[in-house]
């Protein structure tokens, strides 16, 4: 693992200023199992640095993703009942708006279990799923849709073109954030992209992170943290044009960026580009109070949690997340305030959480033994999740939820605090 923070991983510039260090913390996504538990648990120190001269957050250190991504990795999409809803929208919409049909070519890099890939199936449009995960891949590859079990690469691309297969539409979803080759990844996407192709690239938008203090949302597969000005200069560097970009709420708040070999820039591009420029947002000033503001909740979140153990109230969490991990390693909640934590996918269940080693069970665990109140730590589902688990509302159970700010839901939306 390499944690310098000598340069950016988009423009090699060297003028990266600290925005925050988490400490040294297990990885997100490993899970540990009775085995495991008893093994020595790898830390790895966790920095974020802001690039002065493009603009883009990211972290210092590298793990090799062979050890984040293959086997064993417990992430399957179609745990979330709101992402394949999203997805099913976006492939719909693709359809139409790409007139796509039996002679097209839909490619999706990182398309985990088939979950948005199934959707262009359906309609008879041909797909490739590109996905290093064997646990997903192989899921995919079940349910009908072609995967290849690998990292996407430049090499790839040319490879794949070289068959025959370009692109009508590469879609990469929540991954543009995870790969340590950034430009070659993003050179790949314009190889494997036709003349007149689109590339459809969903990523976490920095500025919901650091207004909303989504700082569970950093971890070790999460190596940029991108704004418009950074996703700007980064598609530029290879001749790509981030021609239309729609803000969504998926995930804490993304970004769908549509890019191609085509310049047609859309005034909702130039529109975000003046917002980040008038709020400072490719300037390190609007990060300098991120590090105090996440302090701030620790000490709220923590002081929430003590007082209701000291009222003698039993607490569990919702979601055995990635963010969920550095929530609790971060912020040092562990079984002295958390009796167990709930996931819907199987996967997780009779695993424990990395750091605290929490135990993860079935949701149907929430009604049986009611604890008092219950943390939410996958709180992009939020109001999903207490949907869901109306009747552990109804028999008195109370959410919390941890960003914004710390605080118990009586009867109301998440979104609405
Ligand atoms: O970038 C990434 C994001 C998009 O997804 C990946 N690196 C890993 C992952 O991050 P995460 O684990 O924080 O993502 P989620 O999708 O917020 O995790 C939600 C967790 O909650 C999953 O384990 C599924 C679970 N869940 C559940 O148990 N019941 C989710 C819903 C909606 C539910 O109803």
């Amino acid at each position: 693992m390499s944690d310098s923070a000598a340069i950016c991983r988009s423009c090699a510039g060297s003028d990266l200023r600290l925005v925050l260090s988490l400490g040294k913390v297990a990885l997100a996504d490993r899970l540990l199992t009775d085995q495991t538990l008893s093994e020595p648990e790898p830390t790895y120190s966790l920095t974020v640095y802001f690039c002065s001269d493009c603009g883009l957050m990211q972290i210092a250190e590298t793990v090799p993703p062979e050890v984040l991504f293959c086997n064993d990795y417990p992430y399957y999409s179609s745990f979330s009942p709101a992402l394949l809803e999203h997805s099913h929208q976006n492939a719909e919409e693709l359809i139409r708006t790409c007139s796509l049909g039996p002679d097209s070519l839909v490619v999706e890099l990182a398309s985990n279990d088939g979950y948005l890939l199934k959707n262009f199936v359906e309609h008879g449009i041909p797909v490739l799923g590109i996905d290093p995960a064997d646990g997903p891949t192989r899921i995919a590859q079940e349910n009908g849709v072609e995967t290849l079990c690998t990292f996407f690469t430049e090499e790839l691309a040319h490879r794949l073109r070289g068959e025959g297969r370009a692109a009508d539409v590469v879609i990469a979803n929540n991954v543009l954030a995870h790969v340590a080759g950034l430009n070659d990844f993003v050179r790949g996407i314009g190889a494997l992209l036709k003349k007149n192709g689109t590339a459809v690239i969903e990523v976490p938008y920095v500025k919901d992170l650091v207004d909303n203090c989504e700082f569970d949302t950093i971890y070790h597969e999460h190596l940029c943290y991108f704004s418009v000005t950074a996703l700007m200069a980064l598609f530029a560097r290879h001749s790509l044009s981030l021609n239309d970009i729609r803000q969504l709420t998926i995930h804490g708040g993304s970004l769908r960026l549509y890019v191609g070999h085509e310049v047609d820039v859309s005034p909702r591009v130039t529109s975000l580009i003046e917002e980040e420029v008038t709020e400072k947002i490719d300037q390190f000033a609007y990060y300098q109070d991120f590090s105090g503001r996440v302090t701030k909740i620790r000490e709220s979140l923590l002081d929430l949690l003590s007082g209701l153990k000291r009222e003698g109230k039993r607490i569990a969490a919702y979601g055995a997340a990635a963010k969920g991990a550095t929530l609790i390693n971060y912020v040092g909640i562990g079984k002295e305030l958390i009796d167990f934590v709930v996931d819907r996918n199987i996967h997780k269940q009779g695993r424990y959480m990395p750091g605290k080693h929490l135990p993860i069970f079935a949701p149907e665990r929430l009604v049986d033994e009611m604890p008092d109140y219950c943390l939410i730590l996958a709180w992009n589902f939020a109001d999903e999740i207490m949907e869901q688990q109306a009747e552990y509302v109804r028999r008195g159970g109370k959410f919390i939820v941890p960003v914004p700010q710390p605080r118990v839901l009586h009867n109301e939306t998440a979104s609405a605090g």
